[in-house]
């Protein structure tokens, strides 16, 4: 078979985390190790997304250049892959000028074919930055309060929502000149062409996918899918190859996956057999937040072209959090891989494998530097380095470190070796399925089989009287060994390479993992070392502190009422269909007055366009009453009717508490709509 494997190319505008490797690199790594071991055709994909915002704003704020930037972390990016042995068959970059040239192409093949809707909007314009000016980017005085400083999208003083065009005395935030309005054309991929084939590709063709990437799939079908803008007003991106449209690039999304393709060009000259040959199986591995991108968006895109397979799997994992919180690059909340190699040096399986016994394989899971000591301590040394150091030690001390001859074996020497092709195709599955978690449990289990069959069989007690079936029992040991050198690899290279050294051997293909006979009578083994080492506690209270470091910075800044403490952190997830549950619709108010002898509730007269009721709000303190008449909201209309001062309210109106002043926004639709619209 042939696989083309692609791994979510990060942003370079940070470094790789501990999240980014559970959710995507890891996984994908292990699958295109074991691949390879099978004896498949499978090349890996991958490379650092060099376009959008974030990265822009970075270098804003560096005062560098967007490429200084994405130079410094493709860098940095890579090499951690390479440290950690995530054996990508190319690292590119989407600033190269193949993936330039391939994406230009890709979106005029689009063009060309009629596959673009193009609208043009008005939007103001930045003469002397010579750019547009996105929302807020343009400030300028309130046209429903008069405060000056209000944004192009909002004002702060009165929470009014606004579009740029509202603005009295727009200023630009950027230059400070007084902008001119321009027309400004996007061109929109129609989603909502190919909802029909995707519902038959996904929700009839991929029942098999995971349950966390078929919902979303699913949700996002069922709410029915829109046009996608696929070109943005910036000047950091790929130009858009159409004449006239200077100072517009592609949409990074639009962009970035093209980027898999543009990495197979570089990698291989056979790259469309990877691309279109129906043969070729492609699985892409993403974290959640891409799945969209992956399943939807990504393959409109391809079907549009036309001529590109569709991927075969898109196994998402969930997120990984940090000791009980999100991993925020932001808040400076992560493990970073280099980082830890500077601290944990030569131990890049360790967290190989408490990232992949822990992976967030169907739900976020959480790291912690506890779990990932005991998973050294308990499983790595007490279980697989204590078998192979005893069976090699004591091959060394009785047998002059060589394969000792093997006399008839016991059932239970039959059983033991046996046992191994049972774990073995347990690997497999687990594997084929994406079950990475499962699949490293029974590889282990090869390990607990040594460790119980020395235990069981105690070759330092039957060397005193037999030495013969010393002989036999260590021969049985080492076969042992020898099959875990070969299960290892896919999900520990790094080890599973030293033991290859400490057996003095080459590798063994797959397919002869199990054998009973993989290191033949009097064959030399290697200096017999430890595998892996017991981490100390005073090590990981070093990391701990760390972190408890970094917490009690941010709490400090909470007690100082610094606007990041004041987030409130995300409530429980839920599942789409508690979601369903909400009718919320846009209405308008017709009447508010104060309700006597209260001093927060307003009694509103809200057109919700279903009908017209009453609704009691806590806005008195932050809305006057002349500013609520005439004012569209948000109203969930949908909630049980309550009694309130006496006043009977049905439903309630939606607004944002600012989380820094406390200040009540109103949060409506940004443009004006019939009452009783849904909001979705
Ligand atoms: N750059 C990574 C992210 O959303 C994004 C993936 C692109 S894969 C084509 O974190
Ligand atoms: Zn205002």
């Amino acid at each position: 078979m042939r696989y083309l494997i692609t791994s979510a190319l990060p942003y370079a505008n940070g470094g790789v985390h501990i999240g980014h490797l559970a959710g995507v690199y890891i996984p994908s790594d292990i699958y295109t190790r074991y691949l390879r071991l099978r004896g498949h055709d499978v090349i890996h994909v991958c490379g650092s997304d060099e376009h959008g915002v974030p990265i822009t704003l970075k270098a804003k704020a560096e005062g560098v250049t967007p490429q200084d930037i994405v130079d410094r972390y493709n860098k940095i990016i890579g090499d951690s892959f390479r440290e950690f042995g995530i054996a990508f068959d190319i690292y590119s970059r989407t600033s190269s000028e193949t993936h330039r040239e391939t994406a230009s192409d890709f979106f005029k093949h689009l063009l060309d074919k009629g596959e673009f809707i193009e609208q043009t909007s008005e939007q103001y314009f930045d003469t002397e930055a010579n750019q547009f000016l996105a929302d807020r980017y343009i400030t300028g005085d309130c046209p429903k309060c008069g405060a000056s400083g209000a944004y192009g999208d909002q004002c702060e003083k009165c929470g009014s929502t606004l579009s740029p065009m509202e603005l009295k005395s727009p200023k630009s935030a950027i230059s400070g000149s007084t902008p001119e309005i321009r027309k400004t054309k996007h061109w929109y991929l129609p989603l909502d062409k190919h909802e029909q084939f995707l519902k038959e590709w996904i929700l009839e063709g991929h029942k098999e996918w995971k349950p966390n990437v078929y919902g979303q799939c699913k949700s996002w079908l069922d709410g029915g899918l829109q046009p996608r803008a696929v070109s943005r007003d910036l000047d950091w991106g790929i130009p858009v190859p159409v004449e006239g449209a200077d100072g517009k690039v592609l949409y990074v999304w639009f962009d970035a996956p093209i980027g898999y393709i543009s990495a197979t060009k570089d990698l291989t000259p056979e790259w469309e057999t990877y691309w279109k040959d129906p043969e070729t199986k492609m699985v892409h591995f993403i974290g959640k937040d891409n799945i969209v991108f992956h399943c939807i968006v990504f393959p409109a895109m391809l079907r549009a072209h036309g001529g590109y397979n569709l991927p075969e799997n898109v196994p998402a994992n969930e997120f990984l959090n940090l000791e009980g919180d999100k991993i925020s690059t932001s808040r400076g909340w992560a493990v970073w891989l280099d980082e830890y190699l500077k601290e944990f040096e030569g131990k890049q399986d360790v967290l190989r494998y408490a990232l992949c016994a822990t992976a967030p394989e169907t739900k976020d899971n959480d790291f912690t530097w506890k779990d990932f000591q005991t998973r050294n301590n308990s499983e790595l040394v007490a279980i697989l380095g204590n078998f192979v150091n005893r069976a090699l030690v004591l091959i060394g001390k009785y047998f002059d470190g060589k394969v000792p001859t093997r006399d008839d074996l016991t059932q239970t020497d039959r059983d033991t070796l046996s046992q191994i092709a049972t774990f073995r195709a347990a690997v497999e599955k687990n594997l084929e399925t994406y079950h990475f978690r499962e699949a490293l449990f029974e590889m282990m289990n090869i390990a607990r089989l040594g460790n119980k069959y020395l235990a069981d069989e105690e070759p330092w007690k039957v060397i005193k009287t037999d030495e013969q079936r010393t002989a036999t029992i260590l021969n049985v040991a080492v076969q042992i060994v020898a099959s875990l050198s070969i299960a290892m690899e896919p999900f520990l290279p790094f080890s599973a390479e030293k033991l290859r050294k400490m057996l003095g051997i080459e590798k063994i293909e797959w397919n002869r993992l199990g054998d009973d006979e993989l290191l033949v009578v009097g064959h030399s083994l290697g200096k017999a070392e430890l595998l892996f080492e017991k981490i100390e506690d005073e090590v990981i209270e070093a990391q701990v502190a760390k972190l408890t470091a970094i917490r009690q910075k941010r709490d400090e800044e909470a007690a100082a009422g610094e606007p990041e403490s004041r987030i409130e952190p995300q409530k429980a997830t839920i599942e789409y269909d508690d979601f369903a549950k909400l009718d919320i619709r846009v209405g308008k108010v017709l009447e508010a007055e104060l309700v006597p002898k209260t001093d927060k509730l307003m009694k509103l007269t809200v057109d919700t366009g279903i009908d017209v009721r009453t609704i009691v709000s806590g806005i008195a303190q932050h809305f006057s009453v002349e500013q609520m008449v005439g004012r569209q909201v948000t109203v969930l209309v949908n909630l049980a009717p309550r009694k309130m001062r006496g006043i009977e309210s049905e439903g309630m109106l939606l607004f944002a508490s600012d989380a820094d002043s406390g200040k009540l926004i109103n949060v409506t639709a940004d443009a004006e709509i019939t009452a009783g619209s849904s909001v979705n």
